[in-house]
């Protein structure tokens, strides 16, 4: 084993304990959180309809806690649930009317907070603005805005009446934002005219123009939030947010919902085609993100709590917006980049409004290391005591820095390993835990994981294999919206089983730790953000010059993963910087700045089975310099 190697594994099997200053702040005890463990997957459904009556309003309680039917399952069933209800009128009721729900801030440094009791008033407001516009129960509304308070107060004013939100994160482009507005029949698209990053205008208003102009027959209205007041000339069919929201009562009756309604459709990136239709619905999403922000954040009633994440995705939906809210904290939100107008915006942020909780993606952090040490300890970080990471594997040299240079090893630090179909933290240790660098941890309560091969077969310790959950916790994706196919393959992948792949590669080691390595699949991993590899060649094809195309993640400093392209020209084109450069502008206008591959080749032929499957191990194997596997399907 090389030296390097080693020097990895030593840090990985280092256990961290937690500090002192986290201990004092704990709800649950290492020897809790096991004893409860332990009940959650003896007796699930005793275990969370005491969770689900203790923590959750519910105008009606279920006739039955948990139902499968192969592979379709619900939870609560028959009960009768409003999550706005217990997002914001319980704390209105419960004394917290004036607790600050959210602080949003924004590079140039303005900030506006927003209590619950004005959170409350403004969702009603939006609400009612909804029905005027005739929406109802069911209906579906696409939402492309930047992380602002008008943002998740659309999302709520449609949970408050049942209305399906669909939110598109506004970075990706009009080609990606019309599939999902024509896939959910979207009557109504929210959008703002523009948002800010690193100091520059990008104009969000025209993307949503573009998108509109093909297939969005279902669209009636288009609602803007103006950022600068009266800023554009309104067309027939658009209206001012502001305006639609004036004029509304601040009283809304939250719409009874039943606990297995939808709730939201987030599209994520699966290996082959255009993206899923994730659908979350209410009762258990509810519980499972309000169960898990408590714990795993171990959030005070006194703290305040931060997510980077954007409410595009879904650590903004589940750790944003539904379970910070249903818990009650006050959260920061910070529109923009996280190093500008320089690198110490996010620390002097933290210092300035005392931050506790932060949760950010091992990106982000890899990209302060790259800044150095110096920025960070110009500020004061003490009030930090639990540090959270999630969207792809933390490095044990990125765990160390965050460890060393944000926590000030004060604090703990818990790798929250989950997907947009979970709906919540999967695995992850909670603050009271013993840590180790690079490894998620443990699963959370009712999750039963294990790392297994190709059969189903448990793997000796350390050994890498499948990542499967054995049984359906209460915030599982309940379809893919119009594709139930799509949605029962993640059930019936390992034969004779009935378990959930999520396509992750792991470990798990002698002490039940369990460390995922990346994707299974065709799935990239550019800064924590899924991005098919399906979608970035479809993408290029569609551009004139190239004939064929096969990408490929390759490890990346910062990024974790950058995308490099491999083309087929048609013959009629010569290869050239030039059309590097436009292909890649292709590719941006097709689906979005994150989805740009990094590099381009041309090459005269791609490695392809006998079958014509594009083999993309190969090409990733022989960039890489790695040993080139099995070879034996190659075409020649
Ligand atoms: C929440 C989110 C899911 C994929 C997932 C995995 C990777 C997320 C991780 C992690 C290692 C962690 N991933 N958290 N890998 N450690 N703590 O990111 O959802 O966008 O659907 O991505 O991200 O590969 O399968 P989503």
């Amino acid at each position: 084993m090389s030296k390097k190697v080693d020097e990895v594994l030593l840090k990985i099997n280092k256990v961290y304990n937690p500090p002192k200053k986290v201990l004092e702040k704990a709800l649950l005890t290492k020897e809790q959180f096991d004893d409860m463990y332990k009940k959650s997957i003896e007796d699930p459904e005793g275990f969370w309809a005491e969770l689900a009556e203790k923590e959750l309003h519910w105008y009606k309680k279920w006739d039955k806690v948990f139902e499968w039917n192969f592979p379709y399952y619900k939870w609560f069933i028959g009960g009768k649930i409003n999550i706005t209800y217990n997002c914001l009128d319980r704390h209105v009721q419960n004394g917290k009317r004036n607790k600050l729900a959210y602080i949003w801030v924004d590079e140039d440094g303005i900030e506006k907070k927003i209590t619950y009791g004005e959170l409350l008033e403004l969702v009603n407001k939006t609400a009612n603005a909804l029905k005027e516009l005739g929406l109802k129960k069911g209906d579906r509304v696409v939402i492309y805005m930047p992380l602002t308070i008008e943002q998740i107060v659309i999302m709520l004013a449609c949970a408050r009446i049942g209305v399906i939100h669909s939110v598109v994160f506004a970075g990706f482009s009009a080609n990606a934002l019309r599939m999902r507005i024509s896939d959910a029949e979207a009557k109504v698209v929210f959008t703002s005219t523009w948002t800010k990053r690193r100091g520059k205008k990008i104009n969000l208003k025209s993307v949503v123009d573009e998108a509109l102009a093909q297939e969005c027959d279902c669209v009636e209205k288009v609602v803007i939030h103006q950022r600068d007041k009266g800023e554009l000339e309104l067309q027939e069919n658009e209206l001012d947010f502001y305006e639609l929201i004036e004029k509304q009562s601040p009283n809304c009756e939250p719409e009874i919902m039943d606990a297995e309604d939808p709730l939201f459709i987030l599209y994520t990136s699966g290996s082959t085609g255009k993206p899923k239709g994730v659908l979350h619905t209410i009762g258990g999403y509810n519980l499972y993100t309000h169960i898990t922000t408590k714990y795993v954040f171990d959030i005070n009633e006194d703290d305040i709590y931060w997510c980077t994440a954007d409410t595009g995705w879904i650590t903004g939906h589940s750790y944003i917006v539904y379970g910070p809210l249903s818990v009650g904290t006050t959260s920061i939100i910070a529109e923009g980049a996280p190093d500008y107008p320089d690198p110490g915006r996010w620390w002097s942020i933290v210092e300035k409004y005392r931050v506790n909780i932060f949760y950010t993606a091992p990106t982000a952090v890899r990209l302060f290391m790259k800044y150095g040490e110096e920025w960070p300890a110009k500020y004061d970080l003490s009030s930090l005591r639990v540090l959270g990471s999630v969207g792809e594997p933390i490095n044990p040299e990125a765990w160390i820095w965050y460890y060393e240079n944000i926590g000030r090893k004060q604090c703990s630090i818990v790798d929250t390993w989950w997907q947009t179909e979970t709906g919540g933290h999967m695995i992850t240790t909670i603050p009271s835990y013993p840590q180790k660098p690079g490894k998620a941890g443990k699963p959370f309560f009712g999750i039963e994981a294990d790392v297994v091969d190709e059969e189903g077969n448990p793997l000796p310790p350390n050994a890498e294999g499948y990542l499967v959950i054995k049984k359906p916790w209460p915030s599982a994706l309940r379809t893919c919206w119009g594709e139930p196919e799509r949605f029962e393959k993640y059930w019936t992948q390992i034969k004779g089983k009935q378990w959930y792949l999520p396509e992750d590669v792991a470990t798990k080691d002698e002490d039940g730790y369990i460390m995922i390595l990346g994707r299974a699949d065709d799935v990239l991993n550019v800064s924590g953000h899924r991005i098919g590899t399906a979608e970035v060649e479809s993408a290029l094809v569609s551009h004139p010059a190239v004939a064929e195309a096969a990408v490929i993640g390759k490890p990346h400093e910062i990024k974790g993963q950058s995308i490099k392209a491999f083309i087929i020209l048609k013959t009629s084109y010569e290869p050239s910087e030039e059309l590097k450069k436009e292909i890649k502008e292709h590719v941006k206008h097709e689906l979005g700045p994150i989805a740009v591959p990094d590099e381009i080749e041309f090459v005269e032929k791609l490695p392809k089975t006998r079958s014509g499957k594009i083999m993309r191990r190969v090409l990733r194997a022989k960039e890489l310099g790695l040993p080139l596997g099995d070879t034996s399907t190659l075409e020649d």
